[in-house]
């Protein structure tokens, strides 16, 4: 088990010193690089999978998966809410550096910049096969089409969510509108859950053999809150209809969870193919019925509750298994783990780490010393060290956590004012570059930033200034 992990480890590290464009793909005897299936749930509370310590339903599958890898217990999104945490889950990337900063708007235009390279499209290069099923949100328009940017194959919905029982015509609205199989319009049927697990499946099963990249991106269990009699019967001990409807969702998804690795198994790929798990963001709680305990607030802030998300690595022979790592991660890092481990040189712009070696030990350090947050549409900031939290919302006091100990963001420690400032300074200078929105959001009375208004032309007095407007 040993000498075939480090026989693996050494092809690895002989291909990630490749920089040819094939790299990627050895020759016949050596060791093939391995697919990737990043599996995204959308706005699952932090505390709804059974490895988060889930009581009163179970996801048997998700926690099969979190067994076999890496949970990683200080993970993060880069956004509070849906589209942007995509964007930059893609790129690796903070998706400020190319104003994706809002939700893009259905039929408006708006969709992830094309400056920007993403993970498909970076795979090609190795002679990866990419397939997204599920949902995009990265734009409807037709240059911002997922087989535009890198994806060879769509079966999913373009928008934000779906209803999960039925569609209409080509003028149905974001929720309603058919999904899309190919090219061709296709209606819902069934449950939309199931019907994203069987295109899944059916993606897995044709392309297994080829190096693969499977974006399996659930809209579940998003709004609206709807599931099958069969699957809430499941979940019948729950007395709360929103809560049991919830958890049906999320019995589905898990599901589907199982239902690919199965089929990885039956396929003798489980070792060659490295699985990600994570959500795009916190739950919406009162939204949703989902819950974040012990985190503090919810989607939508950069409290722990709106950007801290279950987040599993699991690569089977290769990484450690049923281990926990503490070190604060990023969903940014999924796409140079990727690449690197795809043997694909990694471009010099991400912000992103390959974590493989950190968690087989090769690198000591945290693979980040800073993360950064900044929610255009609630006003928000927020950094974190391994030690410190520090939140800045509009019209607030700052407030500084010991994010280490105070997981739940309950005492803030604003005495440390050095702390404060030294952590302001550094999100400040974080900021400071970045374009405006690359679209308008939909907050019409907020203050605008200095940025947004000028371009990049916002001098340090008028980011200062702004900052003060927004409160020490
Ligand atoms: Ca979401």
């Amino acid at each position: 088990m040993l000498m075939g992990m480090r026989r693996a480890l050494l092809a690895i590290l002989i291909c990630a010193a490749c920089s040819a464009p094939d790299a990627g793909v050895a020759p016949a005897g050596e060791q093939q690089p391995p697919n990737f299936v990043v599996i995204l749930a959308d706005d699952l509370g932090y505390a709804d999978v059974g490895f988060q310590g889930l009581q009163d339903f179970a996801t048997p599958n998700i926690d099969r998966l979190a067994a076999r890898g890496v949970r990683f217990t200080n993970a993060y999104v880069s956004h509070p809410y849906c589209s942007p945490s995509r964007a930059g889950l893609l790129t690796g990337r903070y998706q400020h550096r190319f104003g994706h900063v809002h939700n893009p708007k259905f039929r408006a235009g708006e969709g992830l910049p094309l400056s920007e390279t993403l993970l498909p499209q970076a795979l090609a290069e190795a002679g990866y096969v990419s397939g997204i099923v599920g949902k995009w949100h990265l734009g409807d328009a037709p240059r911002f089409h997922p087989v535009e940017r890198g994806f060879d194959e769509f079966f999913g919905l373009l928008g934000g969510g779906h209803d999960y029982f039925k569609s209409a015509g080509a003028d149905a609205g974001e929720y309603l509108i058919r999904l899309e199989a190919h090219g061709e319009p296709v209606p819902v049927e069934g449950y939309l859950t199931e019907q994203l697990t069987e295109a899944a499946l059916d993606f897995v099963r044709r392309r297994a053999g080829h190096p693969f990249f499977l974006y399996l991106s659930y809209n579940a269990p998003h709004g609206p809150l709807q599931a099958p009699p069969e699957l809430l019967d499941r979940v019948n001990s729950i007395g709360d209809p929103r809560r049991q409807t919830y958890a049906a969702m999320v019995t589905s998804l898990d599901d589907g969870v199982g239902e690919v690795l199965a089929l990885l198994e039956e396929l003798g790929i489980s070792e060659g193919t490295m699985v990600f798990f994570l959500s795009d963001n916190g739950g919406p709680t009162p939204a949703n019925a989902s819950d974040n305990t012990p985190l503090r607030a919810t989607k939508g802030t950069v409290y722990e509750g709106g950007v801290r998300v279950p987040f599993v690595l699991a690569w089977p022979g290769q990484l450690p298994a049923g281990r926990a790592y503490d070190a604060p991660v990023s969903a940014l890092d999924i796409f140079p783990t990727a690449v690197a481990t795809a043997g694909i040189e990694t471009p010099a712009n991400l912000d992103g780490v390959n974590l493989v070696p950190y968690l087989l030990g090769t690198e000591s350090a945290p693979p980040h010393e800073q993360l950064f947050w900044h929610s255009d549409e609630g006003e928000q900031f927020a950094t974190r060290t391994a030690e410190h939290k520090l939140v800045r919302v509009l019209d607030r006091e700052p407030e500084l956590y010991a994010i280490g100990q105070d997981i739940s963001e309950s005492s803030p420690v604003s005495e440390d004012g050095v702390r404060i400032r030294e952590l302001s300074g550094s999100m400040e200078a974080w900021h400071a570059d970045h374009p405006p929105p690359a679209w308008p959001g939909t907050r019409g009375d907020r203050p605008v930033h200095p940025n947004t208004a000028k371009g990049l032309g916002a001098d340090q007095a008028e980011l200062d200034a702004w900052m003060e407007r927004r409160g020490k």
